[in-house]
C-alpha cells in the first residue's frame, strides 16, 4: 500500500450478498457521495461471521454495513457517513447555513419518512420468511404510495429536492431503489424523472458499477479490519 492509499478513507462493506440485494446494499450511498465529492477511497470487506466479531462491532455496533474510517474518525449509519462526506463538499451541501439545514431535513426525510415505508413493502414482497405478509401488503402499499405521491408533488418543476443537487438526492434516490421490483416509482411522472436523473449521474453509475463488480469477483482489495 502506498502512503496515498493509507491516507484514503475506508468504506467497509459486505463481501457477498444474495442476488436480490445487489445494487441495494447501503454502501452504495457512501460510494456515490465519495464519487460526487471526488474523494478516492479504499474498500475493506467483511463476511457474515466477521461482522459479528467484537473488532467489527467496535466499528458498527449492530454488526451491519456500511462502516467507515476517515483518519482517526470511525463512523456507522449510512446517513451519518454521507453527511460527514457532504459537510466538507460544496458539491453535496450548499454553503449557506439555512440551505444546509434544509438539506439535512431532506436527508432525514429520505431515511426516516420514506425508507421505512418502502422497506416494509419490500420486506413483504421479497422476504420468504414473511409469513402472513400478503395480508399486510395492501396497507403497506397504500403507505408507500402516500409517500411517493407527496414526493411527486414536491418534485414538480424541480430537478432535485432542493433545486440543485445535494447529498439529500443521494439518499432519496438510493431509497427509491428499494422498490425497484415494482412499477411504483414509474407511476409518478415527476418522481420517475427525478429518479432517472439522479441515477444517470456519472458518480451514481460509477458507484453502482463498483458495488456490482464486487459480487462479480472483479474487485481485488484488502479485507483486514483494523
Ligand atoms: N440504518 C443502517 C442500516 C444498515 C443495514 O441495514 N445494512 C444492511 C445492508 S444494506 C446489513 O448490514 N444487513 C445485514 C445485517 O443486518 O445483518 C444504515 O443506514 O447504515
Amino acid at each position: 500500500m502506498t502512503n496515498d492509499d493509507a491516507a484514503r478513507p475506508v468504506l467497509i462493506t459486505l463481501k457477498w450478498v444474495p442476488e436480490f440485494a445487489r445494487g441495494l446494499v447501503r454502501d452504495l450511498r457512501v460510494r456515490w457521495a465519495l464519487e460526487e465529492a471526488a474523494i478516492p477511497y479504499r474498500v475493506e470487506l467483511v463476511d457474515a461471521d466477521e461482522k459479528m466479531l467484537p473488532a467489527y462491532r467496535a466499528l458498527q455496533p449492530f454488526g451491519q454495513v456500511p462502516a467507515y474510517r476517515d483518519g482517526a474518525l470511525r463512523l456507522f449509519e449510512s446517513g451519518a457517513i454521507v453527511h460527514h462526506i457532504a459537510a466538507a463538499s460544496p458539491v453535496l451541501m450548499p454553503a449557506d447555513a439555512a440551505a444546509r439545514s434544509r438539506t439535512l431535513s431532506w436527508m432525514f426525510a429520505a431515511l426516516n419518512s420514506v425508507e421505512p415505508a418502502l422497506l416494509a413493502l419490500a420486506d413483504v414482497d421479497l422476504s420468504a420468511a414473511a409469513a402472513g405478509a400478503s395480508l399486510r401488503r395492501p396497507a403497506l402499499l397504500a403507505q408507500a404510495q402516500t409517500r411517493l405521491a407527496d414526493l411527486n408533488r414536491v418534485l414538480e418543476g424541480r430537478a432535485y429536492l432542493l433545486g440543485g443537487f445535494t447529498a439529500a438526492d443521494i439518499l432519496m434516490a438510493s431509497v427509491l431503489n428499494i422498490v425497484r421490483h415494482t412499477p411504483l416509482v414509474a407511476a409518478y411522472p415527476h418522481l420517475h424523472a427525478y429518479h432517472q436523473r439522479c441515477r444517470a449521474r456519472p458518480a451514481a453509475r460509477k458507484a453502482h458499477a463498483d458495488q456490482m463488480a464486487l459480487y462479480e469477483g472483479a474487485w481485488r482489495g484488502e479485507t483486514e479490519i483494523r
